[in-house]
């Protein structure tokens, strides 16, 4: 199994704007409802007096139960851009007056502690924070509250004098302005985990964390293998949603090895994103459901579809996955629709190897860390366009590459 393979996975999705400022509509209670005490103040459509909650109320083409945030206010609905000056959500993704700003990288180095790397939209390095020494950031998030958290990778490529790793096994940590750093939750492999040997080479000492959002109501996702887990800020960890990840397994038939998470920021609906082409969602209302079933007809040397690698979401617009071949080179962005992966673009890249994904939902567009020998390199997928650019690429060659990458709003 190449490194790339064990390397990459993930992506990483909108940053968090303040969300606090959400404007929300309490829609009157059934007693309330039902006493039409105040049909004067009734702004549905219809002719009875009740306040209907299913209704339009404000015309917009969107109820509340179509996701319209305000339903007395045409200038919000999902359907609508985000107006950065008018102090509303206009798009109803939970964020107030965000527009796109950029990118979060996490960089590792061979040699020496780690940064996390802040890009602009045109891609100038607007801040690197050097991470205290031993922290190995492979997802990275954007905290809304300030600073970033981030997955820490025990089995990085790291200076071979290092003797004493700060934390053995995967962690989600957060890391302030300064780079300190706190490990907010340690996810040790299960026995199971630990003793997997059914021939996916290479996999079986990775992270078991692999994947990373940010949560609206606040805290993050992390995914396991085969769970989905929410993280509080004060580390508690809550089991959401669990599947049979391991193939070798004959007793629990294989659903999914999940690799990466994205949510869609209107729907919150989750995507979790899984190795050949493995796909299932997990919203709060309707649980976890198995979408897509990768085919291991001939175990996971099946290659009749590129290896999943990396996942993101549009807002309102649904999950894309990142594949690819690495023995091709060959890489796509597909577009999860009909309940299979429809291919949005493709191209072959044989010198660098992507690694994450991130989205850019005010533009459509996608952005991937690749990485070749030790050159860093973002590019820029633009679907609309059918192009694929470098975004960002480094001029020397200095042992770092990009793992991670997050859109800043
Ligand atoms: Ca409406
Ligand atoms: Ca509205
Ligand atoms: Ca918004
Ligand atoms: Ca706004």
């Amino acid at each position: 199994m190449p490194l790339a393979i064990s390397s990459s996975v993930s992506a990483l999705l909108l940053a968090l704007g303040g969300c606090a400022q959400q404007p929300t509509f309490v829609p009157p209670s059934e007693e309330e409802a039902d006493a039409d005490v105040d049909a004067d103040a009734d702004t549905d459509t219809d002719t009875d007096t009740d306040t209907d909650t299913d209704a339009d109320r404000d015309g917009d083409g969107f109820t509340e139960a179509e996701g319209d945030c305000d339903d007395d206010d045409i200038a919000v609905n999902p359907a609508r851009d985000e107006d950065p000056d008018d102090g509303k959500d206009n798009d109803c993704d939970g964020r107030v007056d965000e527009l796109w700003a950029g990118l979060t990288l996490a960089r590792q180095y061979v040699w020496g502690p780690s940064d996390i790397v802040v890009m602009d939209t045109v891609s100038r390095i607007t801040g690197t924070v050097t991470l205290d020494d031993g922290y190995a950031p492979t997802f990275v998030e954007p905290d809304p509250d300030g600073g970033w958290v981030f997955i820490h990778d025990p089995t990085p490529v790291t200076d071979p004098d290092y003797e004493e790793p700060l934390a053995e096994t995967a962690a989600l940590v957060a890391a302030d302005e300064t780079g300190a750093c706190t490990v907010l939750a340690e996810f040790t492999p299960d026995e199971t985990e630990d003793a997997y040997a059914s021939g996916l080479e290479g996999l079986e000492d990775r992270p078991v964390v692999r994947g990373l959002v940010a949560w609206p109501d606040g805290g993050w996702l992390v995914a396991r293998r085969g769970e989905l887990d929410r993280v509080d800020p004060d580390g508690t960890v809550t089991a959401l949603a669990s599947w049979a990840w391991d193939w070798s397994d004959e007793e629990q038939p294989f659903e999914l090895y999940a690799v990466d998470l994205a949510i869609d920021m209107q729907t919150r609906e989750v995507g979790i994103f899984g190795f050949l082409g493995g796909f299932a969602t997990w919203s709060e209302d309707g649980g976890f459901s198995l979408r897509r079933q990768a085919d291991l007809s001939d175990d996971w040397k099946n290659w009749d579809w590129m290896l999943g690698t990396a996942g993101a979401a549009l807002d309102g617009g649904g999950f894309y996955a990142l594949m690819t071949d690495y023995q091709t080179g060959d890489v796509a962005l597909y577009h999860f629709e009909d309940e299979d992966w429809q291919e949005v673009q493709a191209w072959t890249e044989s010198l660098l190897q992507p690694e994450q994904l991130a989205s850019n939902s005010d533009d459509g567009d996608f952005y991937v860390t690749a990485n070749g020998g030790w050159y860093e390199t973002v590019w820029l997928v633009r679907p609309d366009r059918g192009t694929v650019d470098d975004f960002y690429r480094s001029d020397a060659d200095e042992g770092r590459f990009f793992r991670g990458v997050a859109s800043n709003y």
